[in-house]
This record gives structure tokens, C-alpha cells and sequence, in this order.
């Protein structure tokens, strides 16, 4: 059984074990990264598409099935061009962009930097994916007002091909494109195998050093569009064209710098190592869990385990637990436990049916430290912190 009561300050321990951070990301070693920048050196190109970009984008487009990739800065950024690329800059009585309640903060900042507004669509309660069962109710509310839908990976986890299938129907029927932010999902497959990347029009992913892919700051959108791909190049370079004149009104500077590039070429070559000790771990602590019947992500196992999310069985539950384990010196997150509808810059935005998904997962969700070198003593220790 879990035990939600919060520890009292007396009672606590003082912690004596080194803290187990939430993330603890490890970048590869610099003279890997050095073999990779050598070349852009040997050119003395180091941004604007130089060497390092080139041969990532290359490598990036082959793992994920044949997409064409184009690193940029960040997945924020990614996902501004991305809509940018697709939905375009807010001109008629087309103001929202479909987006589930329960992800970043970045989604609804792309859309509102565009001049749209959310339109929030709830998550169905099992996979935490947008829930192709509330397009009806949200399409006869808001159909005519909708511009474009984006859908997450939550926690960078596939959403079932099905799901998947009715994004891209319903937009269809819209006429309008379909964004995928898998931010955490570089690495991630579908329960058919193929990898994330090809599941929108566009699709962006995080490089940040908190996701499993860690390389301190960077992303990529991917597209399976070679003329998506050519717009989302020109709007990550102020929106030049090759003759250098400015096609995208959009434009703004999103590149990936070369040592950066550098640093993502190196992470790649050990990235399936990585991939299965996160897995492996994530694994260990599931099964540990197990018994306390903690709910955890349909379809987690095909996942990059940013974090190992489960659910408690309330929020006093979880906000216990979150307490205990910082009182034993383990720290546990709770995404999203302010879903975009809490936030005060997003909560005017309409909703396309209720969220009641999402207000449940915002109420339980708890998410426990993940790294590639987690060790036995700090599993045993996150275990016991959750247990309790
Ligand atoms: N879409 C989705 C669904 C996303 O989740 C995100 C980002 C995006 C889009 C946008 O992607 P980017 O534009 O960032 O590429 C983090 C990240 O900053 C953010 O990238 C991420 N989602 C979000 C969910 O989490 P914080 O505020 O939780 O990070 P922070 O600083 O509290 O660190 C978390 C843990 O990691 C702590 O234990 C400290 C540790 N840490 C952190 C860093 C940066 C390290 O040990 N080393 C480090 O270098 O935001």
C-alpha cells in the first residue's frame, strides 16, 4: 500500500545520500564531439548549415525512416516554424489551433506567437494522447475557426497508429495540416515498429539536456515533405531563399550552430546504448512498482523514458510522495501537473469539450528520475521514497 502522508519535519531524516536528481543528463565525451567539429575547423564553418549540420541532418533522416530532418535550435523554435511552415500567419476567421491541455508550455506558445489561440482537446485517460473520440464535439463547436492541429507524444511515447490515423482524418476533413510535437520522442517507435518522424505533416523533437536525447540545447523538425522541408529551412534563416531574398515573413534565426551539430553527431553514435540503459532501468522500477498499482502510459515500453511517469491514486497521494521523496533526498517531478488550461497566459483559451482526462492526470500524474547510469542503490532508493 502506499503511504501518502507527508513527512513531518521532525520525523524526516536529515538525507546523507547524494541527492538523485530529477535528470542527470551525460553529454558524450568532448574528444568525440572534437572529431566531428575538426571538420567544420578544417573549413572554418560554423554555422549556416556548415558540415556538422549537413551530416546529422543526413543521419537523423535515415534513422527515422527516410524524413528529411533540419536541425534547429531548440524545439520551441522548431515548433514556431513548423506552424509557421504549415498553418502560416493568422489571416481570416481561422483563429485556433487544436492543441491537448495536458503538455509544454511551448505549444501554446508557438501557436499564440503566430496570432492563434489554443483550443484545447482532451487526452484519453489510458495512452495521455490527444483522444480522436473528442473531434466530434470539438469540430461541431469550433470546426469553421480551426487552422491547424497539433498533437504531442506525450513523454515521448507513441500514440497508438489508430490515434495517429484519426489526427491526420480529422485534419483532413478540416483541410487544415497536422504539427506532432514529439519533443521527448527521438528514439520512440510506434507499436508497429516505425519510428517517430513521419506522423504529421511536420514533426519537431527536443535535444534539450533534460530529454533523452541530450545535447544541451537543440532539435530537429522533420517532415516527409521535401518542400515542408525547404520552408522550414528558409524560415530557420531570417527566410532567404537560395538567391538570398526573403520569401517567409516569418523568418527568424533558428539554425543549429556546427559545434552544436557536433555535440548531436557524437550523441547519436551512442544513442541506442543510452536508449536501452534508460529502458532497461525504466523497466526495474515499473516492476519494483508494480505491486502498489501505480496506472503507468499505454505503450510506455516503445518510449524514451524521459522519466518514468505513473500515476498515484490521488493528488494528496502524489503531493505526499513528492514530499517524502525530497525529504529523502530524491527528486520527483509532477508533469503536467499545471496543464496549459492552469497556466494564467493560456486559461482564456477555449476548449473544445471538457478535459477531464486531463484535469485527472493533472491531479495524479508523478514523474520519478531517470538517467543512463541510474544505479541499483538509487532505484532501491526511488522505490522506497515512493513506497514509503
Ligand atoms: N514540447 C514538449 C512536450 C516539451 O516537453 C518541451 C520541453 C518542448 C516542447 C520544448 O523543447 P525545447 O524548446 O526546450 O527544446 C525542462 C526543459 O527545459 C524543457 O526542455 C522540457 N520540455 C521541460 C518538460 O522540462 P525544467 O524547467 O523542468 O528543467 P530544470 O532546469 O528544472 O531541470 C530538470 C532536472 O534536470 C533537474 O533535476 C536538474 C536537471 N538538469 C537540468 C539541466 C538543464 C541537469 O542535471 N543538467 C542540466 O543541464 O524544464
Amino acid at each position: 500500500m502506499l503511504t501518502s502522508t507527508p513527512p513531518s519535519a521532525t520525523a524526516a531524516p536529515a538525507p546523507t545520500a547524494p541527492l538523485v536528481r530529477f535528470q542527470r543528463p551525460l553529454l558524450p565525451p568532448l574528444e568525440e564531439v572534437g572529431r566531428y567539429f575538426r571538420v567544420a575547423e578544417e573549413r572554418r564553418w560554423y554555422a549556416n548549415g556548415g558540415p556538422c549540420a549537413q551530416l546529422l541532418a543526413e543521419r537523423i533522416g535515415e534513422r527515422l525512416g527516410g524524413v528529411v530532418a533540419v536541425p534547429v535550435a531548440n524545439c520551441t523554435i522548431g515548433l514556431m516554424v513548423a506552424l509557421a511552415a504549415t498553418v502560416g500567419p493568422r489571416t481570416g476567421a481561422r483563429d485556433l489551433v487544436v492543441t491537448p491541455s495536458y503538455t509544454f508550455a511551448a505549444a501554446a506558445s508557438a501557436i499564440s506567437w503566430l496570432g492563434y489561440t489554443p483550443l484545447y482537446v482532451d487526452v484519453d485517460a489510458g495512452t495521455w494522447q490527444l483522444d480522436p473520440r473528442r473531434f466530434a464535439e470539438a469540430g461541431a463547436a469550433f470546426g469553421d475557426r480551426i487552422a491547424g492541429i497539433v498533437g504531442t507524444s506525450t513523454f515521448g511515447c507513441a500514440a497508438p497508429a489508430a490515434h495517429v490515423a484519426a489526427w491526420r482524418a480529422w485534419a483532413r476533413d478540416l483541410g487544415v495540416p497536422l504539427v506532432v510535437d514529439s519533443a521527448a520522442g527521438f528514439g520512440a517507435a510506434d507499436e508497429l515498429g516505425a519510428p517517430l518522424g513521419g506522423q504529421g505533416d511536420v514533426e519537431v523533437f527536443s535535444f534539450h539536456a533534460t530529454k533523452p536525447f541530450a545535447t544541451g540545447e537543440g532539435g530537429v523538425v522533420t517532415t516527409r515533405s521535401p518542400e515542408l522541408a525547404d520552408r522550414v529551412t528558409r524560415l530557420v534563416n531570417f527566410g532567404f531563399d537560395a538567391e538570398r531574398v526573403v520569401t517567409e515573413p516569418l523568418g527568424l534565426n533558428g539554425k543549429m550552430s556546427e559545434l552544436q551539430a557536433a555535440v548531436c553527431l557524437a550523441a547519436l553514435d551512442g544513442y541506442d546504448e543510452a536508449l536501452l540503459a534508460r529502458r532497461t532501468r525504466a523497466a526495474a522500477i515499473v516492476e519494483r512498482l508494480a505491486p502498489l498499482g501505480l496506472l503507468t502510459q499505454v505503450g510506455h515500453e516503445r518510449g524514451t523514458w524521459q522519466a518514468v511517469a505513473v500515476l498515484a491514486p490521488s493528488r494528496r497521494e502524489r503531493d505526499g510522495i513528492v514530499a517524502r521523496a525530497a525529504a529523502q533526498g530524491v527528486e520527483l517531478r509532477a508533469y503536467f501537473d499545471r496543464p496549459l488550461h492552469r497556466h494564467p497566459a493560456y486559461a482564456g483559451a477555449p476548449r473544445g469539450g471538457r478535459l477531464d482526462a486531463t484535469d485527472a492526470l493533472a491531479d495524479r500524474c508523478l514523474s520519478l528520475p531517470m538517467a543512463v547510469d541510474l544505479t541499483a542503490d538509487e532505484i532501491d532508493r526511488i522505490v522506497r521514497a515512493v513506497a514509503g
